[in-house]
């Protein structure tokens, strides 16, 4: 009988294929269900979660990769534990449909513009109040005053939690005939971001307001359901509405931020030390996205001029102004501390 260390001999002993044996199957075990372990070095740690977030934009567009890099600085700062899967172009659905889905825990993550989040949460209808701010560090300002801040934790009274902000720019008219001033708007359906301050905006202009999901868009200007829309410069851009709608006028009504957001059902199953760590991540992202979206939005306004996009500048912007003012005053009462902040770092 041989000893136990003759044994070990023995196996040690191995002819060379049955060495190559071992290690094939040896290294394909030790990979199972961890692929990524494979090619990287990495020593492998227990996943503890794997989250979805959803992003209505293309892969290449700024929130997209802004999303992906608040994504990998939670995979590295976690070592691995924390995993999250960014869905682009609308895959998990339109932003109303995700924000419900985010609020019940069924997506952990999603990125949306703060517009249709004010029909969730009140206060962020503020900043669909037309002309309120005089540019982006304006806005800027607000976001990263007491207030602006504290409104992302005041989406936990909505089953949501507000990481960060990010840049959205201004939002101008397009539209399938030529709009050159106030009055060439009357009566032309207008589709906008779903809340009821748009409606009121855009009736309040002349317009008639067609609230619609953002997908639907392209396809509502090809029908001429709608005889324009409004948004950035990206977003008209890389929605292709430029090629129906190719009418643009630069009246700057709205500076409607993007909001980067947890499920406060999610939120609440983590760990104080990796509650730290997503809204750090998400905090550090937002320069990605900046400087990101300052470049983009002047290369997607050169994209539209040389494709053919007729820019119309508005000289005077008074009579918008004036137009609208039924509707600042008919919120004023509702958004009075947030309008007097706003003023104040003007
Ligand atoms: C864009 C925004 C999208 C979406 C879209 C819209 O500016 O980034 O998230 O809200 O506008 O008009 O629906």
């Amino acid at each position: 009988m041989p000893n136990s260390s003759e044994k070990t001999l023995n196996f040690i002993r191995l002819p060379v294929w049955a060495w190559g044996l071992l290690f094939f199957f040896g290294a394909n075990l030790a990979g199972c269900g961890q692929p990524e372990m494979k090619s990287a070095k990495i020593r492998p740690v227990p996943r503890d979660y794997v989250f979805r977030l959803a992003e209505t934009h293309p892969p290449d567009f700024p929130t997209t990769l802004a999303d992906k890099k608040f994504a990998e600085l939670v995979f590295q700062r976690t070592n691995g534990r924390i995993k999250i899967d960014v869905f682009a172009s609308s895959q998990l659905g339109e932003e109303r449909a995700v924000i419900e889905q985010v609020q019940l825990g069924a997506i952990e993550f999603t990125r949306v513009s703060a517009a249709p989040l004010a029909e969730f949460n009140k206060q962020f209808g503020v900043f669909s109040l037309p002309y309120i701010f005089d540019d982006d560090a304006h806005l800027w300002r607000f976001l990263g005053t007491e207030t602006g801040i504290k409104m992302l934790d005041n989406l936990e009274i909505s089953h949501l939690k507000g990481l960060a902000y990010y840049s959205a720019g201004a939002r101008h008219f397009y539209t399938k005939k030529m709009v050159k001033s106030l009055a060439d708007l009357k009566g032309l359906r207008i589709r906008v971001q779903q809340n009821k301050i748009n409606m009121d905006l855009i009736n309040a202009l002349g317009a008639v307001a067609i609230p619609t999901p953002y997908g639907e868009v392209l396809s509502d200007l090809k029908s001429s359901a709608i005889d324009g829309a409004e948004n950035n410069p990206p977003s008209y851009l890389t929605a292709k509405h430029f090629q129906v709608a190719k009418y643009y006028i630069l009246d700057g009504h709205q500076r409607v931020p993007e909001v980067l957001l947890i499920s406060k059902i999610t939120w609440d199953k983590l760990s104080n030390e990796d509650r730290e760590i997503i809204k750090q991540a998400a905090l550090d992202s937002v320069k990605t996205q900046r400087e990101l979206w300052n470049k983009f939005e002047k290369e997607a306004m050169e994209k539209l001029k040389s494709a053919g996009v007729v820019i119309t500048e508005v000289k005077d912007i008074k009579p918008w102004k004036s137009a609208v003012k039924p509707v600042i005053d008919k919120y004023r009462a509702e958004y009075e501390k947030e309008l007097e902040i706003i003023n104040k770092v003007r």
